[in-house]
């Protein structure tokens, strides 16, 4: 059976969604896509063979699409994700869910009320290999008891469109399901530290910025998120537990010796660090869909939870002040 798939922005990441589904995923075919700019969503559409639809209401609701992705901005999240659950199609939507928690709230009681598991949050990090390691390594109980975590994140460049908000809604959002997912904890507070502001940004931003969490358990988490650091993209995490560490490893790279020095590649771009986590990610919603299975994958709830705590950052990158954040108890039916 070959599902059809509705691709809703066809910007960076939706055009290699596109790509994806097209080469490599089996059992999906992209039908259609639609994007504000219908020159870019044909440009698209050329890749797949796809119709170019002319609103994301149509798309949902056409006869030819079974599935939708939703690669459109993080702010418009979450009304074309309601009407994919409002149509009854599961939806795999980038992360993050909603730049607002108050949609978020709206996503999951949607989704109560039809009755069974319909989106699934493009947080891939849970299915890089590395990551994965070290979930298995802290559930092992290898390390202990997990104290604190290390965790950097930094892109060479930004666009001129990325805000100081974004560092939170669009970057940290990263760390913070991945932090979730590993150390199996929920994040209580939030202070947003503003360091020195490097010379090769956009004048509006401020980066970088560190963010200092703390969950339930007590954990501290620390993210140092540098969008403009220029050498490449590069992602590191460390759980320092009661008895030893586990730490992400670098991407295989051949090591490299000349000119009396010695070392190996930097990765520059998102897609070639998360190629393999990627891949899985959309190859396993796609089998779930297939097999008429809830997703297995980040959840509505989870896409939530990392927007309440975006959102208390925001608040304290504005406010220079340790935010609560303020979560509700899990509902049962995303236990
Ligand atoms: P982009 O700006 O390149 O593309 C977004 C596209 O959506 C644009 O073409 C825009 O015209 C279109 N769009 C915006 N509003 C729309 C609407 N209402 N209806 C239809 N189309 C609309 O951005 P991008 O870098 O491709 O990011 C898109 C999303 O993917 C963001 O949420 C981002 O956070 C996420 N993303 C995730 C990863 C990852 O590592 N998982 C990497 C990159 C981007
Ligand atoms: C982008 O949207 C991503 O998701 C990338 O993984 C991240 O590194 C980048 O900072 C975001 O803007």
């Amino acid at each position: 059976m070959t599902i059809g798939i509705g691709v809703i922005g066809t910007g960076w990441i939706g055009e290699e969604h596109v790509r994806r589904l097209t080469h490599l995923v089996s059992g999906a075919k992209v039908a259609a896509v639609t994007d504000i700019d219908l020159q870019r969503a044909a440009e698209v559409a050329g890749i797949a063979g796809a119709e170019v639809v002319d609103s994301a209401e149509k798309l949902i609701d056409g006869p030819a699409v079974d599935a939708v992705v939703v690669t459109s901005w993080g702010p418009v999240h979450a009304e074309q994700v309601l009407a994919c659950i409002k149509a009854g199609k599961s939806v795999f939507c980038e992360k993050p869910l909603t730049t607002d928690a108050a949609d978020g709230l709206r996503v999951m009681e949607a989704e109560q009320a039809f009755g069974r598991r319909l989106v699934q949050v493009g947080f891939m990090r849970r299915y890089d290999p590395g990551y994965r390691e070290m979930k298995d390594v802290i559930d092992a109980g290898r390390i202990g008891v997990p104290l604190m975590a290390h965790c950097v994140h930094r892109n060479p460049s930004v666009r001129e469109s990325y805000h100081s908000a974004m560092a939170a809604q669009d970057t940290a959002v990263h760390e913070i399901d991945t932090l979730r997912w590993l150390l199996a904890d929920e994040f209580t507070s939030v202070q947003v530290l503003t360091p020195r502001k490097t010379s090769k940004r956009f004048e509006h931003l401020q980066d970088p910025q560190m963010l200092l969490l703390e969950t339930a358990a007590g954990a501290r988490v620390d993210v140092e998120v540098f969008v403009n650091c220029q050498y490449g993209y590069d992602i590191q995490c460390e759980v320092v537990g009661e008895t030893g560490t586990v730490r992400l490893p670098d991407p295989a790279r051949a090591g490299i010796r000349t000119a009396a020095t010695s070392g190996y590649g930097i990765v520059q771009e998102f897609k070639d660090r998360f190629t393999v986590a990627f891949d899985v990610e959309l190859q396993e919603w796609i089998d779930a869909v297939a097999n008429e299975e809830e997703p297995t994958g980040p959840s509505s709830w989870d896409g939530y939870a990392a927007t309440v705590v975006t959102n208390a950052a925001v608040q304290a990158l504005d406010s220079g002040l340790i935010v609560p954040v303020d979560l509700p108890e899990r509902p049962s039916f995303y236990a």
